[in-house]
């Protein structure tokens, strides 16, 4: 495997994979001209729909520049791949589910309510929650806890910009993230694999830390439904579980939250849940991840970085034991 070392211990992808901006946005430009040209219903129009970077059409364009500390150069996953193969149990325990039934949520009108140990409480409309801070396209790796991984190109910013707005009081130690729950919107709700809603916690340091976004786009688009609109948390150094999506409470509290996947199995899957490709899941190893789109015989194993390759992150944990506080 043809790993390379930054200092930082950081894996330099290979030269091959890295798609310059440049190239990106002229493929871009290569798809819009397509659009516009006579081509519509030829082979060609349908293989530009297929290429990487074709989007849902009619989404809203969000626009937001990319913040170059936050531009991982590895190759992006397809949007195709990051749209139709998802984890939202809400709409089904099957990767092709969400991409099919996640049709019937309706990510407008939509509200945010930010409360529990805060001197401001806020209740805020998408509109208002988009303007509340610049929007930033950031490219992140997202590793889920079954061992693949996609690198997507998210649009938001980061979450403490909202946190300090509404004033925590000196009890505030943790966040909550609470999804909708909405049997008529989200037919996975029937089944009772997680316990409704789903939820998902941080720590305050953890949730004020500038890597944690309040995402509510990707691919220059508004989130598509599968993959939480209208609005999610991305915590890139945790296992995918802890992005929760489609929030519709954002709650400070003093005791640290249960969150939906410690109820359902309390020895798999602990709060903490950085990624440590040290600690097996007790089903499986955490040693390397699949990259989503890179199939096929010849695909190679990606070795899973600890902190999912963040390790700015490490300081929030000094002192802890991280094989206990999985
Ligand atoms: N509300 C909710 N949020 C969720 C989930 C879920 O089932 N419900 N799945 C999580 C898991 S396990 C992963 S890996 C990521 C997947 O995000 P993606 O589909 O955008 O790639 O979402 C996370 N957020
Ligand atoms: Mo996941």
């Amino acid at each position: 495997m043809l790993i390379k070392r930054s200092p930082q211990g950081i894996d330099l992808p290979l030269p091959s994979e890295i798609t310059p901006r440049a190239v990106f946005e002229s493929r871009r430009e290569f798809i819009r001209t397509l659009a516009l040209g006579a081509v519509a219903g030829s082979g060609l129009w349908e293989m530009a729909n297929r290429e990487a970077f074709a989007q849902a059409p009619g989404a809203q364009k969000l626009s937001a520049a990319l913040n170059p500390a936050y531009a991982l150069l590895e190759k992006k996953t397809a949007y195709k791949d990051a749209t139709t193969y998802n984890n939202f149990y809400e709409f089904g325990t099957d990767k092709a589910d969400p991409a099919q039934t996640a049709g019937t949520l309706r990510p407008r009108p939509w509200t945010v309510s930010i409360e529990g140990e805060v001197k401001k409480p806020l209740l805020l409309d998408l509109d208002s929650l988009q303007k509340l801070a610049p929007l930033e396209e950031r490219i992140y790796r997202l590793r889920c806890v079954e061992g693949w991984s996609m690198v997507i190109p998210w649009v938001g910013y980061s979450l403490s910009h909202l946190l300090k707005k509404v004033e925590p009081t000196s009890n505030a130690r943790y966040v909550e993230f609470i999804t909708l729950e909405d049997k008529k919107q989200m037919p996975g709700l029937r089944s009772p694999v997680l316990e409704w809603p789903y939820v998902e916690g941080l720590r305050l340091d953890e949730a004020n830390h500038p890597l944690a976004l309040l995402t509510v786009g990707m691919y220059g688009e508004v989130l598509p439904n599968q993959n939480g609109a209208p609005v999610r948390i991305v915590v890139p150094w945790k296992y995918g579980f802890k992005s929760a999506k489609s929030i519709v409470k954002i709650r400070f509290t003093k005791d640290q939250p249960r969150t939906a996947w410690n109820l359902a199995a309390p020895n798999e899957y602990g709060f903490y849940s950085n990624v440590n490709p040290n600690v097996d899941h007790p089903r499986w190893s955490q040693a390397t991840e699949r990259r989503i789109g890179e199939d096929g015989f010849f695909a190679r194993k990606r070795k899973t970085l600890m902190f999912n390759g963040y390790p700015e992150v490490a300081s929030l944990y000094a002192g802890m034991d991280l094989k206990k506080f999985y």
